[in-house]
């Protein structure tokens, strides 16, 4: 197990994440990453130092710690530019590598599909090659460890040309996956049922959401990043609507841009829901600036005017009932659960009955008796009221999701 020394600026502004509450996040990343923090360093700055991000004599001061405590990898809560990650490897002569860099470790770690690993290598290849000056990188990539594995952890690859080549080639391979994706997509969607997306910051309980939901066996852990696939699970609400409730990738406050970008396949399963609901861990001290990072994803991801449900989970372990009450009235459409003790799950049910029935329509028809296509639509994705048969015909009357309905008009031309 790598040691490492974790290292967070306070440039002293007072909003949002303290910098001891920034160490705490990136000491759980660390964890999640397989590397045991043996000590965090917060150093109070008034700005940034362009040549070692934290000065000549705080490097001084990091060179010793990482010597006496046999320090294997220094990890900065920044970004570092490729010069800064240069003077500092060559300074404390100790691995050197930025938040970024740590958290595509994690995802190169937990990546297992095929699109999943292409994107978490593609994302660690934009993040590398311009920082591939001189002997930046470099020094790093000769131990091994956090940082220095690609997804199913073969050895990222260093050589610039190469590296090129390679993200060409992945590029292509994730066009042809994401097409495939589309097309698996639509289909799903037309003859399928209505989707609502599970998001939320990571570790919230969005697993053990859908697991408690659909009895499903989703991996759930307490560390960041547990998901990467998205895995969808069918439920039936109460007036026999089926829906999909799909588990998706956990956000995070300052995710690199490169995973956004990387990611937005994977994602779109949520750009695409029809309703999105939001889990929060309310029983966490930074509850209320988690639901703002997770709003601030959305946004990049271009997610607008869609209805949220915010579910605030955990509340078994919450002892202050004041906070909840709060909660419920500072955000939209809310409702309190706990995901692991099935609490709540009633209103919850409820709420998510009550926004899909707005995509959902009354239609009446006259089909033939003989097609079996388009009556197997209906009653696999609606549910069928009055059935009257009269000669060859059969009069029904159903309600399906407004964009099944909408197919079926087209398809059969009224
Ligand atoms: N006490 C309590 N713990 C919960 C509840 N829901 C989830 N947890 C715990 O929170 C941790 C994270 O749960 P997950 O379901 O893996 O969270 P996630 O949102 O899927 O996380 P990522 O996939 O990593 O983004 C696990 O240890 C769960 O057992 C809950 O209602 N109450
Ligand atoms: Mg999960």
């Amino acid at each position: 197990m790598e040691k490492a020394l974790l290292v967070t600026v306070d440039l002293g502004k007072r909003e949002g994440w303290t910098a001891e509450e920034r160490s705490h996040e990136l000491a759980e990343l660390a964890a999640s990453a397989g590397a045991k923090v043996t000590r965090e360093e917060i150093v109070n700055r008034h700005g940034i130092c362009p040549a070692t991000f934290v000065g000549k004599g705080k490097v001084e001061e990091l060179s010793g710690i990482c010597k006496a405590g046999k320090i294997n990898i220094v990890i900065f809560n920044s970004d570092l530019t490729a010069t800064q990650q240069k003077n500092l490897e060559e300074a404390l002569a100790v691995k050197t590598i930025d938040r970024t860099q740590l958290i595509l470790d994690i995802f190169a770690r937990r990546a297992h599909s095929n699109e999943g690993k292409i994107q978490v290598e593609l994302a660690q290849l934009m993040y590398m090659l311009p920082r591939l000056t001189g002997k930046g990188i470099e020094l790093s990539r000769l131990g091994g460890g956090i940082g220095t594995r690609g997804p199913g952890e073969q050895k990222l690859e260093v050589d610039r040309r190469k590296i090129r080549a390679r993200m060409f080639k992945l590029t292509k391979d994730l066009k042809g996956l994401s097409k495939r994706r589309t097309m698996m997509r639509n289909n799903r969607e037309r003859f399928s049922s209505l989707s609502i997306a599970i998001i939320g910051y990571t570790n919230a309980g969005k697993s053990t959401l859908l697991n408690s939901l659909t009895a499903s066996k989703v991996i759930v852990e307490d560390r960041l990043f547990s998901t990467l696939d998205p895995t969808a699970r069918k439920f039936i609400l109460p007036n026999n609507q089926k829906v999909l409730f799909i588990d998706t990738v956990g956000f995070l406050d300052r995710l690199p841009h490169h995973l956004i970008e990387a990611f937005k396949a994977t994602l779109e399963e949520v750009v695409e829901a029809d309703l999105l609901l939001h889990v929060v861990d309310i029983s966490h001290p930074k509850a209320y600036e988690e639901v703002a990072a997770v709003h601030r994803v959305l946004d990049e991801l271009g997610v607008k005017g869609k209805s949220i449900i915010t579910a605030l989970n955990k509340i078994d372990k919450v002892q202050d009932k004041g906070l909840i009450d709060k909660a419920l009235g500072d955000f939209n459409n809310t409702v309190a659960i706990s995901a692991l003790k099935r609490e709540g799950f009633e209103e919850l049910i409820k709420k998510v009955s009550h926004y899909i029935a707005k995509s959902v329509v009354r239609i009446s028809l006259k089909l033939p008796v003989t097609d079996t296509k388009t009556l197997n639509i209906i009653h696999q994705n609606g549910f069928v009221g009055k059935t009257e048969y009269e000669d060859d015909f059969v009069n029904i009357e159903a309600e399906l999701p407004a964009k099944v309905a909408d197919l079926l008009k087209k398809i059969l031309d009224i």
